[in-house]
């Protein structure tokens, strides 16, 4: 074999993983990259503008994909810009391999421009971080960050690549991919212990988070939430389907402030979290969020997070699709025929009180249409009618999302992606990633307009590469979960109504503007039978087109 350049090399490595798409933004010391990939056509380029927009494209793709995503970062500017995205991205234990270039190591002792210890930067939101010395150690450095990217749990990992080693050539074997099986049953005796606090439970709760979607195994909670009789909330942040939310026991995302949870908790014996995350709350409160006596069991893929916060009566480690069978099986084995009779009779009246919840919220949501300016609830209930089974909501909606989840039908693991990790500015550019992802699904992104100006260059990504992503941008020219949250506080800002660095009203963001600007089709909507013209416009269209949606500005509870 003759010898190969390192930048070459390094595509070959990745189209061996089985890259097919990367996503970047270049600079000089990426190059040698960008010169490779004038000759090879994969994997192929995907520009963002800038590093978070790169970063939130290539964590949407690596959630819609059910795989690994690639992203290509300059140096330490770039890869700084790129932080918060990351943040987000670990949140969601999103498999992706972070690369930036590097200067040339010989350059490095001088401290060039934009030089820093990369590594170390990107250490705290990363597997693990590592700069690579010599072109002979790419092949072993890739297949070790994808192997680590994809074990579970699963999350970013980092990769510096100095120039010396992308333009050195060698002849050098590409060694193969090394993957981890994922399918780990957990411990019998923990399974045991878990089915006899299950069994005698008499009202109990289920959390499902990101483990239940990652390993497919929808089918088995919804089986054991069934022999249950048992509600399934989504975490408090959920990043993506972790119940069919048609189903009779879904109850939605679960709270975030400890008094709330309390409250919810404090009507059950017993928790039972599936990779459920107990509990990252949004604020501290003067309550636990845990009331004394409720029994825990969490089954996880990472150990960390069992018994985080709260002692369980039993922890198992282990991957949801291949241990949930048998805790079923488990469950069912110690159940009285009483115990099993009670279940039974709770699955029927969760069934009804699902059903009677559900419509109750579309109803209200019906009830609100006829307002202008729009409601909340009542653009979320016509996004959620009009949406076609196979349809994929990425929700970045903040303030306004509240009764979204049951008011979808988000069945299967890829028909949701939301933000987990609280970085705003994920949604947009996560939506250009999904869609890249899940090509024959129609892909509607939900986004506040704050939150869209994060990342708003992820409008040029998805008009340059075609996309056909509806963006809904819910504007309601304010911060309006700040202003909530500092007119709850009850102090100077409610009692003079003044909500210093919440208001983006003077002027309006126009981003019909700000769209045509970037090739994107745009119109605005004030009302929502608008919306639902402009929605279903953009479910036919072959390219991206956004929805600037005018919301009723109003914070206060009524
Ligand atoms: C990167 C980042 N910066 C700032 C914040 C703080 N923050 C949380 S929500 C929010 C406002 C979101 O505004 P918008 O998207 O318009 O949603 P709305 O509150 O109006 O519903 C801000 C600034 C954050 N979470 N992440
Ligand atoms: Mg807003």
């Amino acid at each position: 074999m003759p010898a190969t350049r390192g930048a070459t090399l390094l595509l070959e490595l990745l189209k061996q993983e089985g890259v097919r798409v990367m996503f970047g933004n270049p600079g000089t010391t990426e190059l040698p990259l960008m010169d490779a990939l004038a000759v090879e056509t994969e994997p192929r380029y995907v520009l963002a503008l800038q590093e978070a927009p790169a970063m939130a494209m290539a964590d949407g793709y690596a959630l819609a994909s059910g795989g690994l995503a690639v992203v290509n970062l300059h140096v330490a500017p770039g890869l700084g810009n790129a932080m918060g995205m990351l943040y987000d991205a670990q949140k969601a234990g999103s498999p992706v391999l972070v690369t930036a270039g590097q200067h040339e190591q010989t350059f490095n002792v001088t401290e060039p421009l934009l030089w820093a210890d990369l590594p170390r930067i990107a250490q705290p939101f990363v597997k693990w971080a590592y700069e690579v010395r010599r072109i002979e150690d790419l092949p072993r450095a890739i297949h070790r960050a994808v192997k680590t990217a994809l074990a579970p749990p699963t999350g970013p990992v980092f990769l510096s690549l100095p120039g010396d080693v992308l333009t050195a050539s060698a002849d050098i074997d590409l060694g193969a991919p090394s993957r981890v099986a994922a399918r780990v049953r957990g411990d019998a005796q923990a399974i045991a212990a878990a089915a006899a606090l299950l069994a005698r439970a008499e009202r109990p709760v289920i959390i499902a988070g990101d483990a239940v979607p990652q390993g497919g195994a929808l089918p088995e909670l919804v089986a054991l939430a069934e022999a249950l009789g048992a509600p399934v909330y989504d975490e408090g942040m959920a990043s993506r389907t972790m119940f069919p939310s048609s189903h009779p026991l879904y109850r939605g995302n679960f709270a975030r402030l400890p008094a709330v949870i309390r409250r919810l908790l404090e009507a059950h014996d017993v928790l039972l979290s599936v990779g459920g995350d107990l509990f990252t709350l949004s604020l501290p409160g003067q309550v636990e969020a845990v009331p004394d006596g409720l029994a825990i069991v969490h089954l996880d893929t990472d150990p960390w997070e069992i018994g985080k916060n709260y002692p369980v009566r039993a922890g198992i480690l282990g991957d949801p699709k291949a241990t949930l069978p048998e805790l079923a099986e488990a469950v069912l084995q110690a159940m009285t025929a009483p115990q099993q009779a009670r279940a039974a009779k709770r699955l029927e009246a969760a069934r009804t009180e699902g059903e009677k919840g559900r419509a109750a919220l579309r109803a209200e949501a019906e009830a609100l249409a006829g307002r202008t300016p729009i409601q909340p609830l009542a653009l979320m209930g016509a996004v959620a009618g009009m949406l076609p089974d196979d349809a994929v909501v990425v929700d970045e909606s903040v303030s306004s999302g509240a009764g979204l989840r049951r008011l979808l039908r988000s069945d299967d693991a890829q028909s949701f992606f939301g933000l987990r990790g609280g970085g705003i500015g994920w949604g947009l550019p996560a939506a250009v990633g999904v869609k890249l992802a899940l090509p024959h699904r129609p892909v509607v992104a939900l986004v506040g307009d704050g939150s869209a100006m994060y990342t708003i260059q992820g409008l040029w990504t998805a008009a340059h590469e075609g996309l056909a992503v509806v963006f809904v941008i819910v504007n309601n020219s304010s911060y309006r979960i700040l202003k909530q949250r500092a007119n709850a506080m009850q102090r100077f800002a409610a009692q003079r109504d003044l909500y210093v660095g919440m208001e983006l009203d003077d002027p309006r963001i126009d981003f019909v503007s700000v769209a045509r600007g970037m090739g994107v089709e745009a119109h605005r909507a004030r009302t929502v039978a608008e919306v639902r013209d402009l929605l279903a416009a953009g479910l036919r269209a072959d390219g991206p087109t956004l929805i600037d949606v005018e919301m009723d500005r109003g914070f206060k509870p009524v």
